[in-house]
């Protein structure tokens, strides 16, 4: 059965309780059971991890590789700085779908630069909770092409 990972980043376990005009209501157990809901209907597995560590970061990108088939991966502020999230997506080899909840283009002129598309199979940002299921269909789709 096909698996994903999908992993967050720092500061967003405090979805939902700060900055909800940016970043909305959604807390990240809200969005968790929504990745399970549709992981069901995909018929797949999911693993949900965050973390506000690079280095925790950087061992579950490292642990994926042949335990999960593709990783969702919002990096958070990370995205903006990380070349060693880059390095090691790079070094596992798995497809990885960029995540974010908001546009990051359309904001602060530093969250324009990410090092995770450099490598990702495609972003998607902007639309919210909604944009983790999308990440899944998306990335689910690609791996049936593939597998
Ligand atoms: O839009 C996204 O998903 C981001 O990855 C969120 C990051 C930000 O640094 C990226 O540029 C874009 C920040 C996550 C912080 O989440 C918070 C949630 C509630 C209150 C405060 C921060």
């Amino acid at each position: 059965m096909t698996s994903i990972l999908i992993l967050n980043g720092p500061n967003l376990n405090l979805l939902g309780t700060r900055q909800p005009e940016v970043y909305g209501h959604t807390t990240l157990a809200d969005i968790k059971a929504m990745c399970h809901e549709k992981a069901q209907t995909l018929g797949i597995t999911i693993a949900f991890e965050q973390s506000n560590s690079e280095g925790a970061l950087l061992d579950h990108i490292h642990a994926a590789r042949g335990v999960h088939d593709g990783i969702i991966l919002n990096a958070g502020a990370y995205t903006h700085t990380s070349v060693a999230l880059m390095d090691a997506i790079s070094s596992v080899g798995l497809p990885v779908v960029e995540l974010h909840l908001s546009n990051i283009h359309a904001r602060e002129e530093f969250r324009h630069r990410s090092y995770i598309a450099k490598v990702a199979l495609g972003v998607i940002c902007g639309f919210g909770a909604a944009g983790y299921p999308l990440a899944l269909e998306a990335l689910e789709g690609h791996l049936g092409q593939t597998e």
